[in-house]
């Protein structure tokens, strides 16, 4: 029998969950992910919506002429071509809001291994050196009189911001607009920042404008003690600079979650003491994945039940469905 139920395309690989919810109320299409999606033309045509958790670009939009949402799941949605969507009056959501607290916790944690080498510890416990050898060796940071400046005071930015207090570090911040009823220092560019601070997190999207600015000169900036902290995108981060900084103790350490190439890891960083690696975990707990999933579904039921999605993007502003 024919499905009669609007027809949802799922590319590539995504959260369980979609899935299963998705199933529920819509005839889902799964393909793999490549050049151009292997559907029929008669499938193509009744292809209204889209849950996506990596990429959808120009001729993937361009391949389904019925197109009306594209749900992404995770809140950074540059893999998307939203400009090409907006211009066919695509709406695109993606998935704020619901990781600040998990992505906020990473960027402490990331922060505080950086600083005291928690995991190289562990591993000296683990591999039977604490009792052959003895105590693991100081650690040459710490989080104490850190001035901290933040690469980014959005939505997860400010869960960061508010995380650090406690800390009783100093803390500042660079975007472009200052948010003024906050009680952080503001800087008009992030070079500045870096000259003024001692430990950089970044965490803003991947923009034209944030290509690679944490560059030899930013590094350079923060110092012999500077510690550089990315829970943002690869994309932001001129690896060669920060890999040489690192060797040659121009910078002191960094925590990387993100990478420009995700799962391509640049082989500089691995043989390197002084960064802590972490596989883009900073979202990645089931709690929290389970919250994106269900904000991916909600947005196409919402959109297909009352025109208007939970949370669009900026880019694609929501005109009631025809
Ligand atoms: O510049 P503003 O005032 O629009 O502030 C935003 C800042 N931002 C920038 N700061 C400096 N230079 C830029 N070129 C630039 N572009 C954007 O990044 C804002 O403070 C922050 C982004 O905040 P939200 O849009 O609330 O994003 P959220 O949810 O915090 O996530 C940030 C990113 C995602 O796009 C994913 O790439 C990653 O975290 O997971």
């Amino acid at each position: 029998m024919p499905d009669n139920r609007i027809a949802v395309l799922v590319p590539g690989k995504i959260h369980p969950r979609v899935f299963e919810r998705l199933a529920k109320q819509f005839d889902v299409i799964s393909v793999d992910r490549g050049n151009s999606p292997k559907v029929d033309a008669d499938t193509a045509e009744r292809v209204r919506g889209v849950a996506v958790g990596g990429g959808f670009d120009a001729a993937w939009i361009d391949s389904f002429p019925n197109l009306e949402v594209i749900a992404n799941f995770g809140v950074g949605y540059d893999g998307i071509d939203v400009k090409h969507a907006a211009s066919k009056g695509i709406v695109v959501t993606n998935t704020p809001d619901v990781l600040n607290d998990e992505v906020a916790d990473t960027a402490i944690a990331l922060l505080l291994n950086t600083l005291r080498q928690f995991p190289k510890a562990e591993d000296w416990l683990r591999e039977g050196r604490w009792a052959k050898e003895g105590a693991f060796p100081l650690s040459p940071f710490s989080m104490k009189g850190r001035r901290v400046g933040i690469n980014g005071l959005g939505r997860i930015g400010l869960e960061i911001a508010r995380r650090l207090e406690p800390f009783k570090v100093r803390i500042g911040y660079h975007t472009r607009s200052p948010r003024d009823s906050l009680p952080y220092d503001y800087y008009p560019t992030l070079k500045e920042m870096a000259q003024s601070v001692d430990t950089l997190i970044s965490i803003v999207p991947k923009t034209p404008e944030t290509h690679k600015v944490i560059n030899a000169e930013i590094l350079s900036a923060l110092g012999p003690q500077g510690v550089f902290i990315n829970v943002g995108r690869g994309w932001s981060v001129d690896d060669n600079a920060l890999i040489a900084a690192l060797g040659n103790g121009t910078l002191g350490a960094a925590g990387l979650d993100v990478f420009y190439d995700e799962p391509n890891v640049p082989a500089g960083y691995l043989t390197l003491t002084n960064v802590s690696l972490l596989p883009h975990v900073a979202s990645a707990s089931m709690p929290t994945r389970n919250a994106m999933a269900d904000l991916v579904v909600d947005n196409i039921i919402e959109w297909f039940a009352k025109g208007q999605p939970l949370t669009p993007v900026p880019e694609t502003p929501v005109k009631p469905r025809g």
